[in-house]
């Protein structure tokens, strides 16, 4: 039986817990002091030994990334964290950030450090008011503490930590969007290559990370690449935070090995809600192919849930129950991608918009078997053909749950309407 591993979480249920009192209390800051004390190179090589991967939905080797930098760039380099939580059912970034906000400062000041970068940026979305006021004080207080700044702890090394907020669009979680609306231009992908890591914020080589890669930072630096590894699987190291939302009798956060199963943490959450029976899930976001009660013993680690036919993307995992009807929440995810996408591509912003006609039509029980294949057809016109994820993302609920669930969305229109009753249902009425 896999054990829960609280490590970003460890301290939440402190009351201080976001202070600096409170962080160093708990050892915050004793990393930074070690990591000051090392070759900014031994410290890239430690998180590439780690063999940690990217927390926010891609899975690419940290150390790698970093390791991609040009050492003789005439620009100066950047550390930019993408803090811009926006995937459907994703919420793991935005309570570590008011829960220990000083996590993610240590590990955005090792990090920099490693890549021997003096400027770094927290990229957070705009609507999170409360988180922002969080970080802005926790950063307050490290450059108070002399954590940031010039000369950090009499080691020589100088940094500048700037919090930046979005305004609101899911688009610019993708990198360059984000790189772009961060220099002040309206957030739209730029083409790669160039990769940020070579020509990113400014035309510098940039390192963009997710804000759970950065704060794992810390305590990979204090406890050392083999302790990591002992953890999660062979390809898929460590601990990451898997977020229950849904029909679960206690959602939330869920610090875990990577490889843990959704049957375990959905024991240690007190199983569905009300007893009812596990209809279809999520195990990445909306962005990721629907599972169903068959992979409730598929290892969570990006392997073993990409050989079932999915992505662990950012481990949101939302759960339904039989009383949800699987077009209506197709629906939703599309409306959501609809809304989101830039406009950029003719495949996303068209196919998008179709998706959305399309399932509207199915869901009131007007549509047909032909609408189910022009959903397919349109969904082969945006995978692999739009200029970024969004546009992939976009098709997984909609050919996964035709795939899976194809007798419901014929029930709706041999019904003339949808056979589920929204009275019944907890989730979206
Ligand atoms: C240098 C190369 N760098 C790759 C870097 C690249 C990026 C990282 C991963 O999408 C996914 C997406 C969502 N030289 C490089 C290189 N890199 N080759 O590695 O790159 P990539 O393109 O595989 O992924 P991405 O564009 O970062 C992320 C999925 O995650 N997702 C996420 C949703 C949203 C959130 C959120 O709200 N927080 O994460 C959920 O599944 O669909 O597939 O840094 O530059 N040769
Ligand atoms: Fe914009 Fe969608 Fe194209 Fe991405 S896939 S560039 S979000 S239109």
């Amino acid at each position: 039986m896999t054990t829960l591993t609280p490590i970003l979480t460890r301290n939440w249920d402190q009351p201080d817990s976001f202070t600096m009192a409170g962080y160093e209390r708990d050892g915050g800051y004793t990393a930074l002091r070690k990591a000051l004390a090392m070759e900014p190179d031994a410290i890239v090589q430690t998180v590439k030994d780690s063999g940690l991967r990217g927390r926010g939905g891609a899975g690419f080797p940290t150390g790698m990334k970093w390791g991609f930098l040009p050492a003789d760039s005439p620009n100066p380099r950047y550390l930019v964290v993408n803090a811009d939580e926006s995937e459907p059912g994703t919420c793991k970034d935005i309570p570590l950030m008011m829960a220990n906000p000083h996590v993610l400062v240590e590990g955005v000041i090792i990090s920099s450090y490693a890549i021997k970068s003096n400027h770094a940026f927290i990229y957070v979305r705009g609507e999170v008011l409360h988180v922002i006021r969080r970080l802005q004080q926790a950063v307050r207080d490290a450059y108070a503490a002399g954590y940031l700044g010039r000369n950090i702890l009499g080691s020589g090394y100088d940094l500048e930590l700037v919090v930046h907020t979005g305004a609101g669009a899911y688009i610019c979680g993708e990198e360059t969007a984000l790189l772009d609306s961060l220099e002040g231009y309206r957030g739209q992908p730029r083409l790669k290559p160039p990769f940020p890591a070579v020509a990113g914020l400014y035309g510098g080589p940039t390192v963009i990370n997710n804000v759970e890669s950065i704060a794992s930072v810390p305590s990979i630096v204090a406890n050392g690449a083999d302790w990591f590894t002992s953890m999660g699987t062979e390809k898929s190291a460590g601990f990451g935070i898997f977020s229950l939302s849904g029909h679960v009798t206690r959602p939330g956060q869920y610090e875990a090995p990577l490889g843990i199963t959704l049957r375990e943490l959905l024991d240690m959450a007190g199983g569905m809600r009300g007893g009812r029976p596990l209809k279809f899930w999520t195990p990445g976001g909306s962005s990721t192919p629907l599972f169903t009660d068959e992979h409730l013993d598929v290892p969570l680690d990006f392997e073993s849930v990409g050989a079932a036919g999915s992505m662990l993307g950012t481990r949101a995992l939302q759960i339904f129950d039989d009383t949800v009807c699987v077009v209506r929440a197709v629906l939703r995810w599309s409306e959501f991608y609809a809304h989101e996408s830039c406009g950029k591509c003719t495949p996303c912003r068209e196919g998008t918009y179709w998706y959305k006609q399309l399932l509207k039509r199915l869901e009131a029980g007007q549509g047909s078997e032909e609408d189910l294949d022009t959903l397919l057809d349109l969904s082969d016109n945006i995978l692999g053909r739009s200029f970024c994820a969004l546009g992939d993302g976009a098709t997984s609920p909609v050919v996964s749950s035709i795939k899976l669930f194809r007798d419901e969305y014929i029930r709706h229109f041999e019904q003339g309407g949808c056979p589920f009753d929204p009275a019944k249902s907890t989730l979206w009425g």
